[in-house]
């Protein structure tokens, strides 16, 4: 009986830890960021491995990855199996990488028990979820579900200058099928939750109800570089002094909408940055977010304000450009109560939970029933070398998955009996 069916838990955590090897870092982390050498490489693993699962693999023209295992019907479309191991540059062995490779065990599991699934089941890859590199963060899976075009992708330039499109066609993983082509009847994503909650509350599983608010900025402050011996402090422009006033008022937007909004300066450049030059031009970036849409809206005129009162006589000006903005989500409910029910079935502690990180999910959930599973990392802690999870969690997770997949298919397979 399927529901007896449990994933080989060592088996995950070997390829976890083998995977963690291309990009692994001194500290224990992983740096692979996206489209380059190293991403190529494991792409190159994911697509060896799910060949020798037996599946059929393809990749679009954003280098998202299908590995698709067929089902009785292969007329069906897919149950979808999805995340990404592009990392952030400190990134570490688990945060997007155990969404797939669990999704790896899903399929290795069923040859294992010869399952034969009414729908195939397809394990995906999606390019480029960090958006570290290249901003905005889910920009593969936001094509794949028509939010962002795939012209706008392949212009989005990383700090070097270099392309989005240029990059991907010289890992060579721009594929035929135009992305967006082919239908999900599901999509499930099993990721840590990269905050506290479930480790605080002893919870193994977070049964995922949706994804926040988030809106990203890109700012530019412009003073006047100057010597910094010879220029009397009241005469000077100077665009760093103005920048950390307006870092300040963005922690201070955050604090002021709380107790859910978060907001973070995580990218800042200061230019020439020459330690006897008085900065003329500074960029930062901000990342605001909040469960509920106004919230984030609030913070970003609030933070306009502020702006605006800092520059006032101060002969700096500044330039604040939203370049990224996605709505709260809310996961199908059928596929939350596929989950829970999973989670209850294998009797492991769980609760609901939004999500505060952004997941490719959040946009696949415009165009397939889609929800997420989380499973506890230690302190919260990710973005970060020293992220960490146990063996035992992961193998609940996938055994989550697992179940939660076969009852989607059950529930979905034509009642023909097919
Ligand atoms: O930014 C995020 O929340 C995700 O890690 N890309
Ligand atoms: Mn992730
Ligand atoms: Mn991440």
């Amino acid at each position: 009986m399927s529901t007896n069916m449990r994933v080989d838990g060592a088996r995950l955590w070997d390829t976890i830890m083998e995977t963690a090897k291309i990009g692994g870092t001194e500290k224990g982390g992983v740096k692979r960021l996206t489209l380059t050498d190293l991403d190529a490489q494991v792409r190159h693993w994911l697509i060896g491995q799910c060949e020798a699962a037996g599946c059929d693999v393809h990749y679009d023209d954003m280098g998202n990855i299908f590995a698709r295992r067929p089902g009785k019907d292969n007329a069906l479309p897919p149950i979808a199996i999805g995340s990404h191991l592009d990392t952030q540059p400190t990134g570490g062995k688990f945060d997007g990488i155990i969404g797939v490779l669990a999704g790896l065990e899903v399929l290795r599991t069923l040859n294992d028990s010869g399952i034969e699934t009414h729908a195939p089941i397809e394990l995906i890859d999606w390019t480029n979820e960090e958006g570290s590199r290249f901003a905005p963060a889910m920009l593969s899976s936001g094509v794949f579900a028509g939010v962002f075009s795939r012209d706008y992708a392949y212009e989005r330039e990383d700090r070097e200058g270099l392309t989005f499109g240029d990059e991907l066609k010289r890992i060579g993983f721009v594929g035929g099928e135009a992305c967006g082509g082919h239908k999900l009847a599901a999509h499930f994503e099993l990721h840590i939750e990269q905050g506290p909650i479930l480790e605080d509350e002893g919870k193994t599983i977070g049964i995922v109800t949706g994804v926040q608010g988030m809106r990203w900025y890109e700012v530019t402050v412009t003073g006047m570089d100057c010597h910094a011996g010879s220029t009397p402090m009241r005469l000077r422009q100077d665009a760093l002094v103005a920048a950390a006033r307006m870092i300040e008022a963005v922690q201070a937007v955050g604090l002021a909408n709380g107790p859910d909004a978060v907001a973070t300066v995580g990218l800042i450049e200061a230019r020439p940055n020459s330690r006897n030059v008085i900065p003329g031009e500074v960029f930062f970036t901000i990342d605001f977010r909040d469960p509920n849409d106004s919230v984030v809206a609030k913070m970003e005129d609030e933070a306009r304000a502020a702006f605006d009162k800092i520059v006032e006589g101060s002969g700096v000006s500044v330039k604040c450009e939203r370049i990224w903005d996605s709505p709260a989500v809310h996961f199908d409910k059928e596929c939350v109560a596929a989950v829970e029910g999973a989670a209850s079935s294998l009797g492991y502690p769980a609760r609901r939970i939004v999500s505060g990180a952004g997941h490719d999910s959040a946009y696949i959930a415009k165009v397939a029933p889609t929800t997420m599973i989380f499973v506890p990392c230690e302190k919260g802690i990710s973005h970060n070398e020293a992220e960490k999870t146990e063996p035992e969690q992961v193998a609940a997770g996938a055994d989550v998955l697992l179940q939660a997949v076969l009852a989607t298919d059950a529930r979905l397979a034509p009642k023909t009996g097919a």
